[in-house]
């Protein structure tokens, strides 16, 4: 407790001191690796993936921040790429009978004690795969085979928010005060999440062909176009055909928040996908919404993450 009330007064003065303070605390919780801030399960797992992982030419990897809508791109990627075998109106869609987290696979994920790289080798080509990992964690066949890359990028408080939300159902020794402060400090999974987007958004103007860069708000906004958007990047275009017969807004329908949320596949049961701690599936399937840090965090905090946000940005031609 002592400790606690030293490191709570430190962090009060917000001062450089305050910080380290901070991030000293963390240690233990977050380990960094290679740049990025990793709980030491984690970083495990990437390791492996930096060992063993063998890219493919014609892999997709979706990646993701940690909460920016991984889920939502799983299912939509994996809706487009198998409509030709699975119709999004039909009854026997496999997204009715999976949870999208589990029908895209994570590179990296620690869960269900065996590492699935043996696994990932099994599928078949072409791969859609997903990830958390930056760039700079990626091992280097993954680049220079030039896999595909899809980056969803969201609003850095919704990010906060939804995180806050779900690694408290776990973790419940942090407070949404003290989650802040680390987060602002660049401490989260996969963190800091500027370096996170920046490395993705560098990397997507230097290779448009092969990253494209995707906002949350924006897909919210516009999802059959960012449907369409997809499908082209994927190579699988809808056909004027398809387009005319619905299709796309089929495949948008059957990924929509309420939609995914309401299927019993996702409403229930629990699965083990964090720290070997069991999740609810429908801890995937909060709020969904744009702008819901309005409701979680005081207008200093937010002031306070826009600020800190922007100036990491500045100049990249990045904003949120
Ligand atoms: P992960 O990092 O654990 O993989 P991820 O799927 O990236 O989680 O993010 C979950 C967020 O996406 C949740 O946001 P929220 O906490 O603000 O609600 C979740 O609600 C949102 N989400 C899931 N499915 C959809 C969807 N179909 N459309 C929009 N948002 C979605």
């Amino acid at each position: 407790m002592a400790e606690e009330a030293q490191s709570e007064s430190n962090r009060s003065g917000g001062t450089d001191e305050g910080g380290e303070s901070l991030v000293a605390e963390a240690r233990g919780v977050y380990v960094m690796y290679q740049g990025c801030w990793l709980r030491p399960r984690a970083m495990q797992s990437v390791k492996l993936v930096q060992e063993h992982f063998k890219a493919r030419p014609d892999d997709t990897l979706l990646a993701t921040f940690p909460k920016c809508g991984t889920a939502w791109l799983k299912a939509l990627a994996f809706t487009i790429t198998n409509r030709f075998d699975h119709a999004a109106t039909s009854d026997t869609h496999p997204l009715l009978t999976r949870h999208p987290q589990d029908l895209v696979p994570f590179l990296e994920m620690p869960y269900r004690q065996l590492h699935p790289i043996a696994d990932l080798e099994k599928l078949a080509s072409p791969r859609l795969l997903a990830t958390h990992m930056p760039i700079t964690l990626l091992p280097p066949c993954v680049s220079s085979l030039g896999c595909r890359v899809v980056y969803l990028f969201r609003d850095p408080k919704d990010v906060f928010v939804s995180l806050w939300q779900f690694t408290s159902k776990v973790h419940t020794e942090y407070t949404i005060d003290r989650a802040f402060e680390l987060f602002s400090e660049g401490l989260s999974p996969y963190g800091p999440i500027w370096k996170h987007n920046l490395e993705f958004w560098k990397k997507s103007i230097a290779e448009s062909d092969k990253v494209l860069f995707l906002k949350y708000e924006e897909m919210r906004a516009e999802p059959v176009k960012h449907a369409k958007m997809l499908a082209k990047f994927l190579g699988v275009p809808f056909t004027e055909e398809e387009m005319r017969c619905g299709v796309v807004e089929g495949a948008v329908h059957l990924c929509s928040f309420d939609k995914l949320r309401s299927m019993p596949v996702n409403s229930s049961g629990v699965t083990d996908r964090i720290d070997g701690v069991p999740m609810e599936n429908s801890s995937y399937f909060r709020a969904g919404k744009v702008g819901d840090w309005a409701n979680h965090l005081t207008e200093e905090m937010s002031k306070k993450l826009d600020a800190i946000v922007e100036e990491k940005l500045r100049g990249s031609g990045l904003t949120f």
